[in-house]
């Protein structure tokens, strides 16, 4: 039975969803929208020949939906995944799932009452070809134990509303998910520093910044964001342990030569450097939804990586301090 999908959002990253579910992946079909602004999910609807619904609640309770995808603002991910537990439907949704971590306790407490898990969150690091390398190498202890991490995440600009606790409560939210999940444990403090701003920052943001995080084992990450890096989409990992070092495999772009110059091309954003990663995730997910299960992060991750990500704005307010980060029971629903 191939899937009826209602896509909340229609903006990028929901035309990206879109195209690769009904384009590339089996298994499902999106045959419905819906977006506050009237004008884009009517465009949408005629775009993509999908229904227009005029509210969440009519897309997500219609009987001609199996399950939903949420790409929308943040601030609205929380109402809309709520919806979807309320009425019993499988929802995929982008990160973050919420802008607060309390806002992610609610909807954990819904799957709970609900008595199943319904939402997986969209960390696509996870479906990587090449953080999964990283994993098979580390859950083998290849190298040995684990003893630092260097992340780095630049993007060449941001686009429409962003703050500087953005950097940490949406941008970094990618490695905060993908630095527990490499490491197979959770974190115990987080630190975020403001090194010197750039030339090119906002005025009303502070860019690059950088989090450090330490794990319950005593392992430390060091992720830098610089979200207006003005080169490219450039994402690196590299772990050191006791034998030897492990790094995020480079795209395998042509290394071209001309001009008396060699170049290898950059990503310009996320979509490009992570399209195979995008695909194999909402893939994984049309499978798990149609055998009625979750697979992939679930809201309890959602709820660990905002957690951290508040805790570490709360470092950035204090002025840098060293802050723990205090989780809530891990509930029974969300246990390995
Ligand atoms: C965006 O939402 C993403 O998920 C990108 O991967 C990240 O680089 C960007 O900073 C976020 O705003």
């Amino acid at each position: 039975m191939e899937l009826r999908i209602g896509v909340l959002g229609p903006g990028w990253i929901g035309r990206e969803h879109i195209e690769r579910i009904n384009n590339r992946l089996r298994g499902g079909k999106v045959t419905a929208i819906f977006g506050n602004d009237r004008e884009r999910r009517e465009k949408f609807a005629s775009l993509f020949g999908l229904k227009p619904f005029d509210s969440s609640e009519a897309l997500i309770s219609s009987p001609e939906i199996d399950a939903v995808v949420v790409t929308s603002l943040d601030t609205y991910h929380e109402e809309y995944v709520l919806q979807a537990i309320r009425h019993g439907k499988f929802v995929f949704c982008e990160k973050p799932l919420a802008t607060t971590s309390e806002g992610c306790e609610r909807i954990m407490e819904a799957e709970i009452a609900a008595g199943k898990k319904l939402v997986q969150v969209g960390f696509m690091r996870r479906c990587d070809k090449g953080y999964r390398q990283l994993k098979r190498m580390l859950d083998a202890r290849t190298f040995g134990e684990p003893l630092l991490a260097h992340c780095c995440h630049r993007n060449p600009d941001i686009s429409g509303v962003f703050n500087t606790a953005m950097v940490a409560e949406n941008t970094m939210t990618h490695e905060i998910d993908a630095m527990r999940w490499l490491l197979g444990e959770d974190y115990a403090t987080a630190q975020l520093i403001l090194p010197k701003k750039a030339s090119n920052a906002r005025d009303d943001m502070h860019d690059p910044q950088i989090l450090i995080l330490s794990t319950t084992s005593g392992v430390h990450i060091d992720i830098e964001a610089f979200v207006r890096s003005g080169y490219g989409y450039d994402i690196k990992c590299e772990i050191c342990c006791d034998r030897g070092a492990i790094s995020l495999p480079e795209p395998s772009n042509p290394l071209v030569r001309t001009n008396f110059a060699r170049s290898v091309e950059i990503a310009n954003d996320w979509s490009v450097r992570f399209h195979d990663a995008f695909d194999a995730e909402l893939q994984e997910w049309l499978d798990a939804t149609r055998a009625d299960e979750v697979v992939g992060p679930t809201a309890w991750d959602g709820y660990v990586t905002a957690k951290t990500a508040v805790t570490a704005s709360k470092s950035r307010e204090n002025g840098g301090t060293i802050e723990r980060i205090e989780l809530m029971e891990r509930p029974a629903l969300y246990m390995q």
